[in-house]
């Protein structure tokens, strides 16, 4: 266990703000406040109450901040034990102040993540759980905030623990082989424990694939703008952006540089990264320019390839159609406005098989098509590959994906050794290895260092 001190840590990001939080947790936690906050009005502090008071400084008496403070009694509190909180002014002197009071008083400075650590030490929240609350605070959509808080709420625990009920009752079926195989009572046969484990298996391994759309809703898709030069890349950058955020001219070559900016296309973040056109140059700056445009369409998620319908089809045009074969995107077939030179048939004939949106990059009207056509191609990347009867999480961080591949391979032992008709103990180690793997997520078993990993990407004060 953790030593059992008082810790203390604005709650709040540094900066001015109408109010900050100071929050304190642990055995110590009320007298502390006792020492530095002095109630406006008489009586006692009652559990989730707050009252107006002043914070002082008990060693000289002198008054810092005109303050609320309320108190939460363990064990229903934040981290299950003695919080209090005080809401002062929010100036960074002032909490700095009153931090330092506290530390006089008793207090020590709380590590990163140490009050979500001692919820989780506590049996608050589980591990998964102490996770989002991280996933939260770093959510920049309403679909990362949406599979953030659906992991905080205990989503994700409950479909782990599901998973893991499951394992334990087939450890239960193997243990009536083990104990009974001289008596005469029906067994479940070995056919249909390799079944159950089966089922299991397609479960653990639909939890396990959805790793990669989990992250690209934690991080944002990364589309990347390619084709040839003066296609109307850059002005399709701005478009969506509603910016003028890349110089735009009708010089071939404008664009030297990836530009990377994020825009917010329905529930989703879209970062998207417009690039040098792709041509033979001769020009050092604009070939290293064209290998970055190269480096950031390998490392896209999803691929916007602009074509030029006023001009024929170039050598260009036919690279950027092969660096887009077997990629998720959406071809544009620019500046409609002018007469054709090229078709959407022009484009398939050389092999293109993405969507084809003709379009105009210089018409502020298109724009609602453009991001409803990126909307459903971000969708068609980000929806379950299997449709799911249950909700529809998706796991985001690489130590549930581990945990998970560890319950496959246990589970596809474990099937094997079912069927190759094992002794049902060597069965049984397949299966618990699974159900310890499936436990790791929820923490249900746990190391101080994969605690300290975890933790360590907080702030002071979560
Ligand atoms: N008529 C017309 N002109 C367009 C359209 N889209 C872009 N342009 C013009 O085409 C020229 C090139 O546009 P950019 O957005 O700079 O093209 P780019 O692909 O970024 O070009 P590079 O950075 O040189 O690779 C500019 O003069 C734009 O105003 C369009 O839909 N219709
Ligand atoms: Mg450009």
């Amino acid at each position: 266990m953790y030593p059992a001190d008082t810790i203390v840590a604005p709650a709040t990001a540094s900066g001015l703000g109408a109010v900050a939080i100071v929050r304190l947790s642990g055995p110590r936690a009320f007298a502390i406040l006792d020492a530095i906050f002095r109630p406006a009005h008489p009586g006692e502090f009652a559990p989730r109450m707050m009252r107006l008071g002043d914070v002082i400084d008990p060693a000289t008496g002198a008054r810092i901040d005109r303050a609320l403070a309320f108190v939460m009694p363990q064990p229903a509190s934040l981290t299950g034990e003695d919080v209090a909180e005080i809401q002062c002014h929010g100036g960074q002197f002032i909490v700095r102040r009153i931090v330092a009071i506290a530390v006089a008083a008793g207090a020590r400075v709380a590590d990163p993540g140490e009050f979500t650590r001692r919820a989780f030490l506590n049996g608050r929240i589980d591990l998964a759980e102490a996770e989002a609350v991280a996933d939260l605070v770093a959510a920049r959509s309403d679909s990362a905030l949406a599979n953030a808080l659906s992991q905080l709420t205990g989503a994700l625990s409950a479909r782990v623990a599901e998973m893991r009920a499951k394992v334990i009752a087939i450890r239960a079926h193997l243990e009536v082989e083990i104990d009974f195989s001289d008596e005469d009572i029906r067994l479940p046969s070995r056919r249909e424990v390799a079944a159950e484990i089966e089922r299991l298996l397609a479960d653990v391994a639909l939890l396990h694939d959805s790793f990669a759309r989990g992250l690209l809703i934690r991080e944002g898709v990364r589309a990347t703008i390619i084709g040839k030069p003066n296609a109307g890349k850059s002005s399709l950058l701005n478009l969506l952006l509603g910016a003028d955020r890349a110089i735009v001219t009708a010089i071939a070559g404008t664009t030297r540089d990836v530009i990377e900016d994020s825009v917010q296309l329905g529930p989703y973040a879209l970062v998207l990264n417009d690039t040098a056109g792709v041509r033979e140059s001769a020009d050092d700056v604009e070939r290293i320019g064209i290998e970055r445009t190269l480096r950031s369409a390998r490392d896209a998620d999803l691929l916007i390839a602009m074509f030029d319908s006023s001009r024929p089809l170039e050598s260009s045009d036919l690279d950027v159609i092969r660096l887009a074969s077997n990629r998720p995107g959406l071809a544009i077939l620019n500046k409609r406005d002018l007469p054709a030179a090229i078709s959407a048939g022009d484009l398939r004939r050389h092999g293109l098989t993405l969507p084809i949106l003709p379009f105009s990059a210089i018409n502020v009207e298109e724009a609602a098509t453009l991001r409803a056509e990126l909307t459903r191609a971000i969708a068609a990347l980000v929806a379950p590959s299997a449709p799911t009867t249950g909700d529809q999480i998706a796991i985001s961080r690489e130590r549930h994906r581990d945990a998970l591949a560890m319950a496959l391979e246990a589970l596809k032992n474990a099937h094997s050794a079912a069927l190759s008709l094992m002794p049902p103990e060597i069965v049984a180690v397949d299966i618990m290895a699974a159900a310890s793997a499936l436990g790791a997520i929820t923490g249900e078993v746990s190391g101080e260092d994969i605690l300290d990993a975890i933790f360590r990407d907080f702030c002071i004060g979560k």
